[in-house]
This record gives structure tokens, C-alpha cells and sequence, in this order.
């Protein structure tokens, strides 16, 4: 009996049924089987969740064990290995089976005494059931569904951010546990230790799935129940799927994207003060943290501790991240999601980025110049009045600045000392390019200069200064005087005295020590007939000074020993015009 949903079993059915309405239609039945008018139902045990009850005309399997009041079995499907599938409540079983049935739960089990009326009757079933038979059912269900049924979701974790959802065509990566609809365990994709792979909507997967995949976010977990119609339906699958089982899949969408898909730039913060943007050529230094889309990290820039340094537009980098990083500001954060084909496609690299995944990067954009990158200037404020002369190359000058990294990072600041710093211009004093951004400056003007590290501390750095690093100068000019020819001490405004010597040798003995030279340049310094070289002790510049005119060295200059040293500048001048 109850061999229902099995063709080749059909015909015992139909006897069945016929020997049922037979019995009925005498009028023997219910009063052939003792006390019971209907069903006994004795619910033995009723799960804790009950999602769903069986109603008229459902579709359910279940199992069973048939016995007589005695205790003597008269079938089993367990003995069978083959459980009941079959619509019940439409007489397609015997009616206490049906009663029986009826409002139960997935996992319940039930102990049915069904009497004779309500079964085979007072005919009974040849060989099988005597005539006027109690029997005793214990039952468990074990699925339900119904040919209206459609894919049940229950999103179970919805992650905080959702960058897109699933659409037909695109191709997922997702984790799952499969069960049957009472708990049984028939394939997980982490026993196999890697996500399965697919294209959703494309035919690829029971239809069921191509549904409950759906509109999911990368990091969502969904159980998706699928009636066995949308599934694997008469036939089930091999031995782990029985005909006519609803599914439960407890899904993790890992990523997803369309094969049609571009780097996704999503801006998270901009400086306000973007003058300029990457472009293909540039080379970059940037921070960044790298995780699959559902958040699992595979490398951070942070934990070496050193930011990623490359040319960008150019092939150095994956195709997904050079597109990505075009058009960035300097301190500007990006999250840039990089689908495979433009990543490491379906093969994936090392072991933490799996075949076909998806790739965030969170980006910060420490800074970027191009190798003809001049220095950059920009007029912060100047004086009030007009300046006449503005700084030049062999100008000594006093300034002020400030400078930083383009990140904000401080590295030296002359307001921290006393005096402004000093220097002459072209001298190859300071780095070029602070050299070239202070020329050209009106006294009292204040700058701001971009320095590119060809033109600061190149490839290899300084200290505090990362290698290829942009620097940023605020600069303000404190004052400035005209430097004096190469090589010069000393000139003077206007043409020298005539008795040179004589001026110097304030005692008039014939010679002049240190002592007098000493006096007679700083008195021509004083009343404005000349000038030293500036940015040095003047002490220094002098004793210097009176060395070379000083020819034996014997500690005093001559006559003839001041008169040689002006020829010989004379010939100089004659050979440079
Ligand atoms: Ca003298
Ligand atoms: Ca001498």
C-alpha cells in the first residue's frame, strides 16, 4: 500500500482506491473496525519551528512504518529505502492517511490509528491487511510544497554597505550549505574549500537559484528555499538529492560582477584645495588597503609600512587599478572595486586572491608629479607697496618657511628657531627646486611651492623623506641683497680712491697690517663706498681679503704688492669682456 508516486506501481494503487469506494459503498466499513469513528492523531513530537502545515492538496514526503494492533508490521518504507512522495488530501491515499496528514510540520512525527472505515475496510487487502483492520502509522514528514509555491528568501545578515546587487548575467562567487527542507546536510561548498563559481541567470543553475540569487549584496547571507519544480524535481540528484525535494541553501554571496564591468571609482574624500588631477604618465605614491568584496583582506601597503610607489596610465600596475587612479587629487580617498578581466582573472594570484575575484582597493593618494614637472608657485600674499627688485640668482637672502610632506606630515619649520635661514641664490645651497621657487620674490611676499622630488631629494630620499616624495613649501621672503660676482669679497659702488695705499696705511709707515686693512674696509663698508661679500662673517671675509693681497705673506700688504693684485683684476675683467 501506499506505493503511490512510483510509476510502475501504479496499478496496485488503483486497486487499492477501488477496493476503498467499494467498502464505502456498503456501508460496512465504518461499522466493521470497533469503536473509532475517525482518526487518532497522537503528535509525539512537533518541532520547535513550524514554518509551514500541510494542507489539501500539498505535495509531501514523508516516512512511515505500518502495524497491526499487535504490533506485527505489515510495511515499512524504511524497509523500502524509498519514502513517500505524493499529494495528499485528494484521495490519492487511503482517508486516514489523508486526515492523518493533515497540519503536520516538517520533522513532526505522528503516531495515526486509523480504523477500518477509514482504511481497506472489511475487505481488507489480499495477503496483505485482513478484512475489519486497525492500523497504527508512525509517521515523520520530511518536505512539503505546493505547485503554487515560489522561491521562499530570507535574508539572514544584510551587510551595512551594499555596492550593487545581482542581476541576470552577472557571474557570483558565493559560499553555501545545502540541506532538504527537514535539515538533512546533501553538499556545502566549503567542504570543498572554495566558493562555487557561476554566471546567474544564464541557465548555469537550478532555476530556483538563478531566482534567489537575485538582488543580493556582496557579504549578504540568504537561506533561499526551492520547491523541488524550480530544482531538481522527479528525477532528484544522484544519491544525494531524492525526487521531489524542496532545498534550503544558506547562501554567502562572496562577490559579483558583470563581464561587462569597468573599474568603479567611488570617491570618499576630496581636499578642497584640488589643483591637480593624475594623469596617465604621472607617478604616484599612494596608501592603499586591499580585500575581496566581502571584506576579507589580502594586502595593505599599511603593513609594510611604506607607500606603493609607481607610474601610473602605464602598464606597471593591473589594468583595473591604473584606470582607477586617473583623475585622483593629492590626499584624496578612493575605493576602487577592480572586477577580475581587469585584475587577475579567472586563475587569481598567490593564495589569497582567488581565482575570478573581485578586488576593493581603499586608496589614499599620498602625492603624484610628472618627471617635467617644473616647481610649482603660488602667491600667497605680497607687500602692500610695489616692489622694485625682486630676488635673483646671486642674491643673499634671509627667508622663512614651512615644510611638509603633501600628506601633511611636518618636516621643518624656520619659525622654529630664532633667525630666518640664509642663503645665495644659484649657489647650490638648498635643494633646486626651493632655490628656484624663492627667486623671482618681491621682499615680504609669501609663497607656496610644490616641489617635485626631481627637484628636491629624487628616488632615494632624505631624511624624513620618503624616496620620490613631492614636498610643499610655504615660503616668505625676508629680505634680500645683491650678491657680488663669482668669486668676489669685496666690490665697490664707484670707482676706488687713487691713493688707495695711502688711505690704508692710516699710520704712513710704508706698510699696512691687518689691523689697518681691517679699519679701512669696514670704514668704506660704513660710509656706503663699498660692500662684502654678504652671508659671511665680515671678519672672515676681510682676513681673506688681506691674504691675497698679502703676496710673501709676510703679514703686511705694500705698495707694490696692492699695485700688482689691481692688474692682475684688471686682466681679468678684460679676459671675461
Ligand atoms: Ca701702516
Ligand atoms: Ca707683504
Amino acid at each position: 500500500m501506499l506505493r503511490t508516486g512510483f510509476p510502475g506501481r501504479w496499478p496496485l494503487l488503483q486497486a487499492l482506491l477501488a477496493l476503498q469506494a467499494l467498502g464505502k459503498a456498503l456501508g460496512r466499513a465504518s461499522l466493521a473496525g470497533g469503536p473509532l469513528e475517525d482518526v487518532v492523531i497522537e503528535r509525539y513530537h512537533i518541532p520547535r519551528a513550524c514554518p509551514r502545515e500541510v494542507q489539501m492538496g500539498d505535495f509531501v514526503r514523508y516516512h512511515y512504518n505500518g502495524t497491526f494492533e499487535d504490533g506485527k508490521k505489515f510495511d515499512s518504507s524504511y524497509d523500502r529505502s524509498s519514502l513517500v512522495a505524493i499529494v495528499v488530501g485528494v484521495g490519492r491515499l487511503i482517508t486516514g492517511m489523508d486526515r492523518g496528514l493533515m497540519g503536520m510540520c516538517v520533522n513532526e512525527r505522528r503516531r495515526l490509528v486509523v480504523p477500518p472505515h477509514l482504511a481497506y475496510g472489511s475487505i481488507g487487502v489480499a495477503g496483505l491487511i485482513p478484512p475489519d483492520a486497525t492500523l497504527y502509522f508512525d509517521v515523520v514528514l520530511l518536505d512539503v510544497w505546493n505547485q503554487a509555491d515560489t522561491v521562499q528568501v530570507s535574508v539572514l545578515l544584510r551587510p551595512p554597505l551594499c555596492p550593487r546587487m545581482v542581476q541576470d548575467g552577472d557571474f557570483v562567487r558565493y559560499h553555501y550549505n545545502g540541506t532538504l527542507l527537514n535539515g538533512a546536510p546533501f553538499d556545502s561548498s566549503y567542504s570543498r574549500g572554495g566558493t562555487y563559481d557561476t554566471y546567474v541567470g544564464s541557465g548555469w543553475l537550478i532555476k530556483g537559484m538563478d531566482q534567489g540569487l537575485q538582488g543580493m549584496c556582496p557579504g549578504e547571507k540568504r537561506r533561499v528555499t526551492v520547491p523541488p519544480f524550480l530544482a531538481y524535481g522527479e528525477k532528484g540528484y544522484g544519491t544525494v538529492i531524492p525526487p521531489q525535494a524542496s532545498l534550503v541553501f544558506h547562501v554567502l554571496l562572496v562577490d559579483v560582477h558583470n563581464p561587462k564591468d569597468t573599474a568603479q571609482v567611488d570617491t570618499l574624500a576630496v581636499p578642497a584645495d584640488c589643483v591637480r588631477k593624475a594623469a596617465p604618465g604621472d607617478f604616484m605614491r599612494y596608501h592603499y588597503n586591499g580585500s575581496l568584496m566581502d571584506g576579507t583582506p589580502f594586502d595593505s601597503s599599511y603593513s609594510r609600512n611604506h607607500t606603493y610607489d609607481t607610474y601610473i596610465g602605464q602598464g606597471y600596475i593591473i589594468p583595473g587599478m591604473d584606470q582607477g587612479l586617473q583623475g585622483a587629487c593629492m590626499g584624496e580617498h578612493r575605493r576602487i572595486t577592480v572586477p577580475p578581466h581587469l585584475a587577475y582573472g579567472e586563475n587569481g594570484t598567490g593564495n589569497k586572491i582567488p581565482g575570478s575575484a573581485v578586488l576593493v582597493f581603499h586608496v589614499l593618494v599620498i602625492d603624484f608629479h610628472n618627471p617635467a614637472d617644473p616647481v610649482g608657485i603660488e602667491t600667497l600674499s605680497r607687500p602692500a607697496e610695489p616692489c622694485n627688485e625682486t630676488s635673483k640668482l646671486g642674491d643673499f637672502i634671509h627667508y622663512h618657511y614651512n615644510c611638509s610632506l603633501m600628506d601633511g606630515t611636518r618636516l621643518f619649520s624656520s619659525h622654529d628657531y630664532g633667525a630666518p635661514q640664509e642663503t645665495t641664490l644659484g649657489a647650490n645651497k638648498v635643494i633646486e627646486g626651493l632655490d628656484r621657487g624663492l627667486q623671482g620674490m618681491c621682499v615680504g611676499e609669501r609663497r607656496r611651492l610644490v616641489v617635485p622630488p626631481h627637484l628636491a631629494h629624487g628616488e632615494s630620499g632624505a631624511r624624513g623623506v620618503p624616496g620620490s616624495a613631492v614636498l610643499l613649501f610655504e615660503v616668505e621672503l625676508v629680505s634680500r641683497e645683491d650678491g657680488l660676482p663669482d668669486g668676489y669679497l669685496f666690490v665697490w659702488h664707484e670707482d676706488p680712491p687713487s691713493s688707495l695705499f695711502e688711505d690704508m696705511d692710516l699710520n704712513k709707515d710704508g706698510e699696512v697690517p691687518l689691523e689697518e686693512f681691517s679699519v679701512f674696509i669696514k670704514a668704506q663698508v660704513q660710509d656706503g663706498r663699498g660692500r662684502l661679500l654678504p652671508g659671511q662673517d665680515p671678519e672672515k671675509t676681510i682676513g681673506d681679503m688681506f691674504r691675497n693681497q698679502d703676496r710673501d705673506q709676510d703679514g703686511k700688504i705694500t705698495a707694490a704688492e696692492l699695485k700688482l693684485k689691481s692688474e692682475e683684476d684688471q686682466e681679468r675683467v678684460h679676459e671675461e669682456l
